[in-house]
């Protein structure tokens, strides 16, 4: 998808591009699903809220962070997607290989956005304990499910 101009018409009242025949897709990994899992119920909530239609709505889920890229890219792939959410959890006290794990990702995520000349957002914690993922999907920091959908349709509106 290369960008194209957009005419003060395409914009609503808010400064919102029309959402209703934009096509996401969102990957979910599997690890942490507790979080995970709240991180994409935030993210679908936002996207309806921003007037994309739930039949435009497409979720894969994958085993961890680590496969995040590869979901990302079978997504992307498609024509008719237009934007791609990945949502993660990676844990640093609890996971040994972290570094590993979150260059790869934001690495690989970074690559398939340009390949595929499309937004793709990161939505990965990154926390040092359990209690701040929780905190920051759907607890006293908010959700960053929520804040990844919004970066996908802001993207979508440039
Ligand atoms: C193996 C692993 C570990 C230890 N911790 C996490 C984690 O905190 N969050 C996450 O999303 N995934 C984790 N994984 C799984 C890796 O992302 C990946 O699925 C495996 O290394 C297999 O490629």
């Amino acid at each position: 998808m290369a960008t194209s101009l957009k005419s003060l018409s395409e914009y609503s009242e808010n400064n919102i591009v029309d959402m209703s025949n934009k096509k996401f897709g969102i990957v979910v990994s599997e690890w942490n699903d507790e979080i995970t899992s709240a991180l994409f119920g935030g993210a679908l909530e936002t996207l309806l809220k921003y007037g994309v239609k739930k039949e435009n709505i497409f979720k894969k889920e994958v085993p961890g962070s680590f496969e995040l890229t590869l979901g990302a890219q079978w997504l992307a792939e498609l024509e008719e997607i237009d934007a791609v959410i990945c949502l993660g959890c990676v844990i640093q006290g609890e996971t040994r290989h972290f570094d590993f794990i979150c260059d790869a990702v934001a690495h690989g995520i970074t690559n398939v956005g340009l390949k595929y000349n499309k937004p793709v957002i990161f939505g990965v914690l990154t926390p040092d304990t359990m209690q701040q993922a929780l905190d920051r999907a759907g607890g006293k920091h908010g959700n960053k499910g929520d804040e990844a959908a919004i970066t996908a349709v802001k993207m979508l509106g440039f």
